[in-house]
């Protein structure tokens, strides 16, 4: 079990924030072990002393930051420096806590972090938060400047998420001496460094440490049900007061646990599904303690249901019917990291679309993305890293004590975003393999444990009558690729196949199926008629040849289509790939192909059938 909270840190009026984006000293360990960073203590001092240092931008991966091809190609520890200047008030007043937070230090990192040369945190896991308390530290002595180093190491094992294998080429005759190449076997390339902020802050030294908020609905009644935990000391007090977006208070409550009521509840919907969708409340919570201490936390709430029938998928109890995109945190020149412009971009875009939901393919994408898909209505499916599961080591314990621990940190970040409806656990893993029932079995339960309030499922591209995960999901998520990667060039196929893709899986199953994937590589201004593979032509056609089915299944069972993909992304280089996965509706610069305005016209066209 976890330890603490990891609410989002913000301002507030008990709480300062210090955000460490900018530029870091940064150097790539490349001896031949790679770990001469840790032999030579290079964090003891300031990391230019040790050698030359390149100056890096954070949040950035740092691949595609230098002319270096073998910078981009890196695989092994990396070092991270800057300095960071204090208030006074920090170091001196004893009645505060200081706290150093990574957003994310990808990809798998074991992140050892040192504040002046004292080792503070180790974290795994490249796309979820983690913290240490570092008041003692800053408090000891006169210092206001400190140094802060992080190593990263984005070295994949079969037992990190996603897995990737170190494979060594020791043919002399074609190879030099300790040669070695990552495999892997996900579909987008391993970026790498400081993705996210890395922040300073502060609470009291009570402080509220965590909250847990639920929501129901009786009639026309939201209900609140709250979970407050509080860490310093066990005298202290909880208000709570639930706020309407007028800023009207609608309900007030006390202590660590409650529920609030409040009578005609605006509800929390998806966008396009109402005229006001996305309504939230606010939650502000206010502890003291008898020696006047006090701390402010504000949650945005999102008062919503969410149910799963044998055939439909109910937000408030209305059917939802998921018409939307599959995403990458993924740009030029900045790789995975992250950017407002960015992101404010692809909701422009996606509204545009009329696209009311994506999954956070391949793994938990940034806080901020959540909080504007609570706030526009975009409903989400939350997918973990636990992608490109091939391997029968990956089925076994070591993985799956990491993936158990993986969902307790994405649940606990990410539980209270009434935006996320749905938990996936993993992306094509091979479902197949004998130990993937038990592996499934236990990963859902324990989801479903953490989580009652959300359905839970993985994406599958395993044959229907050989997955042995299956039967554990809530709702059916599968992929196909028909007539791309089988029957290629071969569009007339489509239609048959993909009626018997959605009827076996039914038949057998009895749950609601969502298209998590599919889709075409198109290369932008490709054009061809008849249409020919890797044209914005043919990319469309076999768009048009699945609407065709999904139109008449989304009548039954099929609850959602999810295109692969968004936008173009890159991946490893492989004769499979021009730069890149081209399969984007969007350019990876944003601009739309063909296919982003048939897909615009369709996604319009339910929206207005269904409202
Ligand atoms: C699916 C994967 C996705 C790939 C896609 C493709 O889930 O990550 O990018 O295929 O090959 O199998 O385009």
């Amino acid at each position: 079990a976890l330890q603490g909270g990891m609410l989002f840190p913000k301002e507030t009026p008990s709480r300062e924030l210090k955000v460490l984006d900018g530029l870091w000293s940064f150097r790539a360990d490349y001896s031949n072990n790679r770990l001469q960073g840790f032999e030579k203590q290079w964090y003891r001092q300031p990391l230019r002393e040790s050698g030359p240092t390149l100056d890096m931008p954070v949040p950035s991966s740092f691949n595609d930051i230098t002319q270096e091809a073998e910078l981009r190609n890196f695989i092994g520890w990396v070092w991270y420096e800057r300095e960071a200047v204090l208030p006074q008030r920090w170091t001196q007043d004893t009645d505060r806590r200081v706290v150093l937070r990574i957003n994310s230090a990808h990809y798998y990192a074991v992140v050892v972090s040192w504040v002046n040369g004292i080792h503070v945190v180790e974290h795994e896991g490249g796309h979820l938060p983690f913290e240490a308390d570092i008041t003692k530290l800053v408090q000891s002595g006169p210092l206001t400047t400190f140094r802060v180093t992080i190593a990263i190491n984005n070295t994949l094992t079969p037992y990190t998420l996603p897995p990737g294998t170190i494979v060594y080429k020791t043919d002399p005759s074609m190879y030099p001496k300790g040669y070695f190449v990552q495999d892997i076997s996900f579909d987008f390339f391993n970026y790498a460094g400081l993705h996210r902020s890395v922040v300073l802050y502060t609470t009291p030294t009570t402080y509220i440490d965590d909250i847990t908020v639920t929501t129901d609905v009786d009639r026309d009644v939201g209900l609140v049900n709250y979970w407050i935990s509080v860490q310093g000391s066990d005298h202290f007090q909880l208000e709570v007061r639930l706020l309407d977006e007028d800023g009207k208070i609608v309900a007030r409550g006390t202590g660590n646990e409650g529920q609030l009521k409040v009578p005609r509840a605006h509800l929390w919907w998806p966008y396009l599904m109402h005229e006001h969708p996305a309504y939230l409340y606010s939650l502000e919570v206010t502890m003291t303690t008898p020696e006047s201490v006090s701390d402010f936390y504000t949650l945005p709430v999102g008062i919503r249901t969410v149910a799963v029938t044998k055939s439909k998928f109910l937000i408030n109890g209305k059917p939802f019917y998921f018409q939307g995109v599959n995403k990458h945190e993924d740009s030029d020149i900045r790789g995975r990291g992250f950017d407002w412009p960015l992101l404010i971009k692809d909701f422009n875009l996606l509204r545009w679309l009329g696209a009311n939901s994506f999954r956070t393919s391949h793994y938990p994408y940034s806080e901020e993305v959540l909080q504007l898909c609570d706030r526009y209505g975009i409903v989400v499916i939350d997918e973990c890293p636990g992608v490109g599961i091939v391997l029968p080591q990956s089925f076994g314990n070591v993985s799956l004590r990491h993936h158990l621990e993986v969902m307790d940190e994405l649940v606990r970040r990410d539980k209270n975003h009434p935006a996320v409806v749905m938990w996936s656990v993993a992306n094509e893993p091979v479902s197949s393999l004998k130990p993937a029932g038990y592996y499934f079995k236990t990963l859902i339960a324990h989801t479903k444990a953490l989580d009652p309030t959300r359905p839970v499922t993985f994406v599958s591209n395993t044959r229907y009558d050989a997955d042995l995960g299956a039967p554990y999901v809530d709702v059916i998520c599968v992929n196909s690729y028909l007539s791309w990667y089988h029957d290629y060039g071969h569009l007339e196929v489509i239609q048959l196949q993909l009626t018997s893709q959605f009827e076996n899986w039914y038949k057998m199953y009895q749950k609601p199926i969502i298209q998590s994937e599919y889709g075409a590589d198109a290369v932008s201004g490709l054009h061809e008629d008849p249409p020919r593979m890797f044209s914005e032509e043919y990319q469309t056609a076999l768009l048009e040849n699945y609407h065709l089915i999904l139109d008449e299944k989304r009548k039954e069972y099929v609850i959602g289509e999810l295109i692969w993909n968004f936008a173009d992304f890159m991946t490893n280089q492989s004769p499979l790939r021009v730069t890149g996965n081209k399969k984007g509706i969007f350019t990876r610069q944003r601009n739309p192909k063909m296919a982003a305005f048939i897909l615009r016209e369709r996604y319009w066209r339910i929206a207005n059938e269904t409202r």
